[in-house]
């Protein structure tokens, strides 16, 4: 029996390499789409992939319940990924109360369709490293306290809750993936691997002469989005639902980001990067550093790529787009 699955944010990072894995693996994939002006642009990343095709895409907004209902009625699915959210933290600040929206209600919305709809659906919940926060362990594992720094993180903690309670009230088969920084050539150009990767092809191709950044003493666990999507999947495939940080266990400031992104296309950060007030935060998370023996035990999952694997990926992936765009 073909096995059907459907994602919400499935034209973001995650949704895209979600998709590619479970195409692979001979799932029918059903998208959320939220509607846009600019139709053109809004399987991108399903086009990098090669994918754009084989997902089906329907139109829905997690704010909205009544389209969720119509969603999964529509497609009956057995696995059901929620990876849709305003997931920027610094936009966050700026839009509170629509990131409260769609980040904390559009899951509570998604948890209530599935129960009423397609309660025995096995459910996915993008949780965040965010939620720890002003971190309350050096190394944070599933039994860390959390401590959300932002108005997204917040969110994110009372959908993570959420979901743990869907689990014990009403038997669903509801799992939360705790999952630290996952980056590629198909991260959102705002966050700070890509900004970065595109700043050093721009800067190697002639386009530009500085990158403007933030706290570059701010440090993450960063892996590869390939990887995490993997770690997903293997939730759901678990008899007993449960939740997971999915981590490298390896922490990296954002300064030494810079370095090794830089010498992979031979220069030296410190003449190109300057620091900009406007790019710092009202509240920061300093560090983040994961511990998913969890994960490992049960799931048997492991990150396959090095932090310099990954960001050779990305400087690459960023001068080939804007070579290809200077060639017109
Ligand atoms: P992206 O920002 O790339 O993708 C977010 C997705 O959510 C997009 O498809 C977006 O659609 C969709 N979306 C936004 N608002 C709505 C809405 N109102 N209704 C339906 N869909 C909506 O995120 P990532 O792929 O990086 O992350 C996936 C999930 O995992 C997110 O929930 C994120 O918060 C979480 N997460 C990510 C981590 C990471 O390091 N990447 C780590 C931990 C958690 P559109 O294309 O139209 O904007
Ligand atoms: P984060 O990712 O907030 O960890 O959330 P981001 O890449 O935006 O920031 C990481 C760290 O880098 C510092 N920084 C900068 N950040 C950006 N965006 N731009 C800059 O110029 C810059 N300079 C320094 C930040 O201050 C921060 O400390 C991501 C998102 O994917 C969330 O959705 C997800 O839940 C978490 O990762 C885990």
């Amino acid at each position: 029996m073909t096995k059907r699955a459907l994602i919400t944010g499935v034209t973001g990072q995650d949704g895209a390499y979600l998709s590619q894995l479970l195409l692979a693996r001979g799932y029918e994939v059903h998208g959320l789409l939220r509607r846009s002006a600019s139709a053109d642009v809004i399987a991108e990343r399903l086009r990098w992939l090669g994918i754009q095709d084989q997902v089906k895409l329907l139109d829905g907004n997690l704010t909205d319940i009544s389209s969720l209902i119509r969603v999964l009625n529509e497609c009956a699915p057995d696995e059901v990924y929620n990876l849709g959210a305003q997931s920027f933290v610094k936009a966050s600040w700026n839009q509170p109360l629509l990131t409260g929206q769609v980040t904390a209600m559009g899951a509570a919305n998604l948890l209530e369709a599935v129960r009423l709809v397609r309660p025995q659906a096995r459910f996915y919940q993008a949780s965040s490293s965010e939620m720890y926060g002003m971190i309350q362990e050096t190394v944070q594992n599933e039994r860390t306290p959390f401590y959300p720094r932002s108005p997204y993180a917040v969110s994110k903690l009372y959908a993570h809750w959420l979901t743990v309670n869907y689990r014990e009230s009403f038997a669903m088969h509801a799992s939360s993936g705790i999952l630290f920084n996952h980056e590629s050539p198909l991260r959102g150009i705002e966050f700070v691997t890509r900004k970065v990767t595109d700043g050093v092809a721009r800067i190697k191709l002639g386009l530009a002469t500085e990158l403007s950044m933030g706290n570059l003493d701010a440090t993450r666990d960063w892996g590869h989005a390939r990887d995490y999507v993997k770690g997903m999947w293997l939730m759901l495939q678990q008899e007993v639902p449960d939740d997971y940080v999915l981590a490298t266990g390896r922490t990296t400031s954002v300064r030494e980001f810079c370095r090794l992104a830089f010498a992979h296309v031979g220069l030296d950060y410190e003449e190109y990067v300057k620091v900009d007030p406007a790019f710092l935060r009202p509240a920061e998370v300093d560090v983040l550093h994961g511990d998913a023996a969890k994960a490992r035990q049960v799931l048997g999952w492991a990150p396959e790529t090095s932090l310099e694997a990954m960001i050779g990926e990305m400087v690459e992936a960023d001068l080939a787009r804007h070579g290809a765009r200077m060639k017109g």
